[in-house]
């Protein structure tokens, strides 16, 4: 029989249906910091299309076995066998009941999956293969269930007693303990499984679904902060309501829970009926949480939501399928984010990421399709390119079809699959079956990893008055995959007349959705190279290319200057006029870093600061005008090289910006004045925009430091009554070189906040971001601080993750004295929790893009990593960035 070695590689391929398939379960919880008592009891049935006569094996890992009995009869200890990850029973009926009691030890569980501790309460994590850490139980996504679910506490401390589904029955115990009883009627993976036990508060309202039901709304936290659950509730309300609007998605549980905890791996957790959530993206206050928090803390509301469907009620058939629910519900969640604030800046800040890190992955060692075909450990595979990547295939799928299809392949999709556990083909099938369209080509989006790379040249011929636009695309080789075929691409284009008028589209070679005449196109790029001709077309025109960003590909044109220019002014797609601007400035710090490079002084060409000088007259939202001030970041200036100049990048954005502080001055100033917010902190898109807009002419004001400017931030730090300013000011001071200023903000800071642990990350943030040299000597300090901890994932984020991945001059110090911190980091972590280490790993994964020195020593690192004795996950990592 097969006993699974560990670190052995699991293949998509050898995917079978579960030999048993489970009919009802029953838990009964008797909960005890060190000893807690799980008893199951499961009613099994052999699936009849697996062979006969085949054992039963269950999942189970750190479980101490008490008892174990088939349809009442006790198992001899020869009746079954027990490794570290399976219970192994050979001679089992057709169809029995089995029941186990385990304990387990959730005090000194600090992986923080399975049934953990956090602060004084009990919770859960069972996705992806944290159910095995509960009981023995076949932990596959394929396997559904209705859950009963029995909770015994004690009742002083453990007065609210949660799992998924409806309360059906409480009552008194003895010894002071008390018991709730759960059903969740919606048969499920047990991934979905949920418990949650504490002395809790809860901030209670309803909503009315479509059909007139009313479903309780509960948001539960720890007594500290209750007055903190206002916008995840409102944002909990927004998500119910759109998704009956938007994909007439009911909610179906009579009773929706949210749960705070600070001790969270991931950002939140779908449980049937029962989310846990960190208490990162749900907690917030206008006096404690910024712009970014709320908008965050409203997305992941609504993502968790929405998996009610698009993850709960169809699952996944295993855990290959992963994007299956997770790219549709980041699609979801961006879209309803869209709708509910400004939908181009919202599409700016989603591309800006998954330019600058998805790409990064999808470039570096860990690259991987979005529907992978191999793993040893699964949660190494909660990516961005399974997230972001599977939404923007998502995204291509629905501007494929249109709204109006969109939305009949979804319901299709809902309705033949509802209570199933599905594969990516299943989702895509739904969407040809309602359109017609033939999606085989388009699969490749699914199996091939690593970013396209697109190669425009244009052509225009007044005589016959065609332009010819030829795509080149080529996808490059990532590891294990050197073969790559042509994908089919959604390429929207525009193209714009001397005075930034659209121009009809009249295409007369080539395959492209929309109607002729059109002002915009999406051209169907199949093949490795294809021409598109337009006609009519009476003067040369400027091409706008993958207007929306239609696919998530990397483009290159050879735009001149003039041409983006007047694409930054005039393109009718936001994004795209954005965009054009992003490049002009890239052209410009490039043009910078070569001169750096080459020993001279650098100097920012005239060109983009005038651009920027006339953006304060476009007529521009105060979030669109922000969005385009913003010079790209140093870690996407250095996606577009070979290997990354860490220093120059970091010296010639440093002089960029204040050289066009210098030439700007006086719009800065105005522009700071005039969107000053009076009246009370109001989370709306518009009043976020002009903070935003605000702070970041205070931010390029502060590069000067002329003592007026530093006076108003200071005043700003001490007098504002809304984080996002404070923070903002904090930040400017932090970073500035008024070290006086600086220490006295961070100790006020501290004084006021050390209590509060979710204000104290970004009190850590903002030194472990700090680009001055001590930087490096400040975060080992910190870590001594009180309010640090490795055990917890938001603190380690906050100090080290910001440092290694946001400090790039400093971390990519030539002493590598960072690199050797960061291995001792995460090699102490990987004895704590596995998930957090090989996360943090990453940045000693990219050594490919950088100088032979630099990666010499974080080879050397990851050597020294290699050595010890690791985890799955970061066996799995660490072995993939190995030379
Ligand atoms: N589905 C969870 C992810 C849990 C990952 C655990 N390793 C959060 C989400 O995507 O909604
Ligand atoms: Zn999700």
């Amino acid at each position: 029989m097969t006993m699974q070695p560990s670190n052995s590689v699991i293949y998509l391929k050898d995917y079978l249906a579960p030999a048993f398939w489970v009919e009802q379960v029953e838990l009964c919880f008797d909960l005890s910091a060190n000893q807690t008592r799980v008893h199951s009891k499961i009613s099994f049935k052999r699936n009849p299309e697996r062979e006969v006569d085949l054992p039963l094996e269950l999942h189970g890992s750190d479980l101490k076995l008490i008892s174990l009995n088939i349809d009442g009869g006790t198992l001899n200890d020869n009746e079954y066998l027990i490794s570290d990850e399976l219970l192994v029973i050979p001679k089992v009926p057709d169809e029995f009941v089995l029941e186990a009691e385990v304990e387990i030890d959730p005090a000194n569980n600090t992986s923080l999956e399975g049934l953990y501790r956090s602060n004084t309460m009990f919770c859960t994590q069972c996705e992806a293969e944290g159910f095995r850490k509960i009981t023995y139980y076949p932990d596959r996504p394929d396997v559904m269930a209705a859950f009963t679910t029995k909770v015994i506490a004690d009742k002083d401390e453990y007065p609210v007693l949660l799992s998924n589904g409806n309360p059906i029955e409480r009552g008194e115990l003895d010894n002071n303990r008390h018991f709730v009883t759960w059903l969740d009627p919606f048969r499920k993976p047990a991934y979905l499984f949920a418990l949650v036990a504490g002395d809790l508060q809860v901030v209670k309202d309803s909503f009315t679904t479509m059909t007139g039901r009313e479903v309780a709304l509960e948001i539960w936290v720890e007594p500290e902060n209750i007055t903190k659950c206002d916008h995840a509730m409102g944002s909990l309300k927004a998500a119910m309501k759109w998704d009956e609007e938007v994909y007439g998605r009911e909610y179906d549980l009579d009773i929706y829970m949210i749960v705070a905890v600070n001790d969270f791996n991931m950002g939140a957790m779908e449980n049937k009926g029962l989310n846990i959530f960190n208490s990162s993206c749900v907690l917030a206050r206008p006096d404690t949480a910024t712009d970014g928090a709320f908008q965050r803390i409203e997305a992941v509301v609504a993502h968790e939501y929405f998996h009610n469907w698009s993850g709960n009620r169809v699952t996944c058939r295993d855990w290959f399928q992963l994007s299956l629910k997770e790219g549709f519900t980041v699609f979801r969640d961006q879209s309803f984010s869209a709708d509910l604030n400004d939908a181009a800046v919202k599409r700016i800040e989603d591309v800006a990421m998954l330019r600058t890190a998805q790409f990064a992955e999808d470039a570096g060692p860990t690259a991987h399709p979005v529907r992978p075909d191999h793993f040893i450990e699964i949660s190494n595979f909660y990516t961005l390119t399974i997230y972001e990547k599977g939404a923007e295939i998502v995204r291509m799928i629905a501007n494929l079809l249109g709204p109006d299809l969109f939305r009949k392949g979804s319901d299709l999709y809902f309705e033949r699959h509802d209570g199933q556990a599905v594969t990516v083909e299943d989702f895509v099938a739904a969407m040809a079956d309602v359109s017609g369209i033939d999606f085989s080509q388009f699969m490749r989006w699914y199996s091939q990893a690593g970013t396209p790379e697109l190669s425009v040249s244009d052509a225009y011929d007044s005589d016959s008055q065609q332009y010819r636009l030829t795509i080149k695309q080529s996808t490059p080789a990532t590891k294990g995959q050197e073969e790559k075929l042509p994908l089919h691409i959604p390429v929207k284009v525009g193209l714009l007349d001397a005075q930034g008028s659209d121009l009809p589209l009249i295409l007369s070679e080539g395959e492209a959705s929309g109607e002729q005449g059109d002002n915009s196109r999406v051209l169907h790029l199949r093949a490795a190279e294809q021409t598109f001709v337009f006609d009519q077309i009476t003067n040369a025109p400027v091409p706008s290319l993958l207007r929306g960003f239609s696919a998530p590909v990397k483009l290159d044109f050879a735009y001149s200057q003039e041409q983006l220019l007047h694409l930054m002014r005039h393109d009718s797609d936001g994004f795209n006029r954005w965009d054009a601007g992003q490049r002009l400035a890239l052209d410009a710090l490039k043009a910078m870093i070569c001169q750096f490079e080459a020993g001279h002084v650098p100097e920012l060409g005239s060109t983009l600061v005038e651009a920027y000088r006339s953006l304060f007259n476009a007529q521009l939202s105060p979030a669109i005008l922000a969005a385009m001030l913003a010079l790209p970041s140093e870690a996407y200036i250095g996606e577009q090289y070979a290997v990354v100049p860490v220093d120059a990048i970091h010296a010639c954005r440093k002089l960029a910006r204040k050289t066009l502080a210098k030439a700007l001055e006086a719009e800065l100033r105005q522009c700071l004045t005039e969107n000053q917010l009076p009246g009370d902190y109001r989370p709306t898109a518009k009043d976020i925009g002009k903070r935003c807009l605000k702070n970041t002419c205070l931010s390029y004001l502060m590069v000067l430091e002329h003592s007026d400017i530093v006076a108003s931030c200071w005043q700003q730090f001490e007098r504002s009554d809304n984080m996002t300013d404070v923070q903002a000011a904090l930040v400017q001071l932090v970073h500035s070189n008024q070290d006086d200023k600086a220490k006295a903000a961070l100790d006020k800071f501290e004084q006021e906040w050390q209590q509060d642990a979710l204000v104290m990350d970004q009190w850590f943030q903002v030194q472990a971001s700090r680009p001055h040299p001590d930087a490096l000597a400040r975060v080992k300090a910190l870590m001594e601080h009180n309010a640090f901890s490795l055990k917890n994932p938001n603190k380690v984020r906050s100090l080290i993750g910001v440092y290694c991945n946001q400090n790039r001059v400093n971390f990519h110090s030539l002493d590598g004295h960072s690199y050797r911190f960061l291995a001792d980091v995460v090699l102490e972590l990987d004895r704590m929790n596995p998930q957090i280490a090989s996360r943090l790993i990453t940045p000693l994964t990219r050594w490919q893009k950088f100088d032979e020195q630099r990666q010499q020593l974080m080879q050397a690192e990851l050597k020294r990593i290699a050595e010890a004795d690791l985890s799955k996950d970061l066996f799995e990592v660490v072995s993939k960035a190995l030379p």
